[in-house]
């Protein structure tokens, strides 16, 4: 790949950007205030090209999509998220708990053919313990050994120990005996306080989400980071979020990806309450880019196509984003608030969504290998 490093600063017409051009032409760490001002200047391009320069510096052309199955475990939370169009309480008639053999059955169904990895986040139940969790990984790794095993988020495992009465730890330990292989990325939200106090009140506080994806990491379980953006929070907090998991990054690289997560508005309380608009494509563009840049130690970021659209993750692959994540088949947590997006991609068309805009489309299991192409698509 030549070197654009010396060209980059004349992608730049903002030219407040143009240290942050040379910072970035050099491979220097950018700092909070290059943060801010990636997100506060109106040179969205600019902030693009110098992603993209990023991206084709780590990955080339290379573009990830992975065959995945979505399903939730439970819907009934006791925990109170006001962003949340998912969460159910008990007695009400969309409350349900799959069992083990639910699960089984679902991934038997045809839609589920040629699934690498199982993705899991549910509600907070105080039914639940580590017996059930155990149960159900053994069930489904004896069931489908190939599909890897991606459940939890960071607050959910240290809401199911703490109800098992044992430590993060031992929860994680005999989860990961089970078949236990990552975990998501979700629950992260904001990590400032003083919003966390406004979106999502109860919910376990930051420190606690990095502790627990500190004790993954250091027990050599990879998880993925997510920030939820689009809502109250001002650029201020975004940087501030992204450099609390660069600085956890950069003691455990235990963080395979990073997806920005658009604030769906519709059916939650933070939605009523509030006047909130639906994210714009350039506002979402804008995430995935300052992602890429401030994120240095981070591999792969995502486009995730359903909170964004399939159209606009594409372009989001010319604005750092180098994975697609995956077929998805069932989701329930954007579409509940209003998602418009299908309820799932064949592999064929997440493929050709890569090569149209330009990339090499290549499909890959849960830890970033190249799988082969055995399975019709
Ligand atoms: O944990 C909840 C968030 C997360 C809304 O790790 C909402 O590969 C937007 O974590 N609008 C679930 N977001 C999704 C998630 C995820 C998605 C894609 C890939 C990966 C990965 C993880 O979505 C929840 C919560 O943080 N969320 N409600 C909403 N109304």
């Amino acid at each position: 790949m030549p070197d654009a490093a010396p060209h980059l600063e004349r992608f730049v017409t903002d030219p407040d950007l143009l240290p942050v051009a040379r910072k970035i032409a050099a491979g220097e760490r950018l700092s909070f205030e290059d943060g801010l001002l990636l997100y506060q200047t109106g040179d969205l391009t600019g902030v693009g090209a110098l992603a993209h320069h990023v991206r084709l510096q780590k990955h080339g052309l290379r573009t990830y999509y992975v065959a995945s199955r979505r399903l939730s475990y439970t819907n009934i939370c006791y925990t109170h998220c006001q962003f949340c169009a998912f969460q159910a309480k008990p007695g009400d008639p969309r409350a349900y708990v799959l069992s083990a053999e639910d699960i089984v059955r679902e991934l038997e169904k045809p839609e589920s053919r040629g699934v690498r990895e199982l993705h899991m986040v549910a509600g907070h139940y105080p039914k639940l313990k580590i017996e059930y969790f155990e149960d159900l990984f053994r069930k489904v790794k004896a069931a489908f050994p190939q599909i890897h095993l991606k459940v939890f988020t960071m607050v959910e495992m240290d809401y199911y120990a703490r109800n098992s009465r044992i430590s993060v730890e031992a929860f994680l330990d005999r989860c990961v005996a089970a078949g236990l292989e990552s975990c998501p990325g979700g629950g992260a939200e904001i990590f400032d306080e003083g919003i966390r106090e406004q979106i999502c009140i109860g919910k376990k506080d930051a420190e606690t989400w990095l502790r627990v994806a500190e004790i993954c990491h250091r027990r050599g379980v990879p998880t993925n980071c997510t920030m939820l953006y689009g809502h109250i929070e001002k650029p201020e907090h975004k940087v501030d979020h992204l450099l609390r998991l660069r600085e956890l990054q950069d003691r455990t690289g235990g963080f395979l990806a990073y997806i920005p997560l658009a604030y769906q508005v519709e059916d939650n309380e933070l939605g009523r309450t509030h006047e909130i608009h639906e994210t714009t494509g350039t506002a979402d563009l804008r995430e995935i880019a300052v992602a890429r840049l401030l994120l240095d130690n981070v591999p792969h970021i995502k486009a995730y196509w359903v909170m964004i659209t399939e159209g606009l993750a594409q372009v989001g692959l010319s604005y750092g984003a180098n994975d697609l994540d995956g077929t998805i088949v069932e989701e329930e947590i954007a579409h509940r608030a209003g998602a418009k997006t299908p309820q799932a991609l064949s592999r064929s068309e997440l493929a050709r969504l890569i090569t149209e805009a330009g990339f090499e489309a290549v499909e890959r299991d849960n830890l970033y290998h190249e799988v082969p192409q055995a399975l019709p698509a």
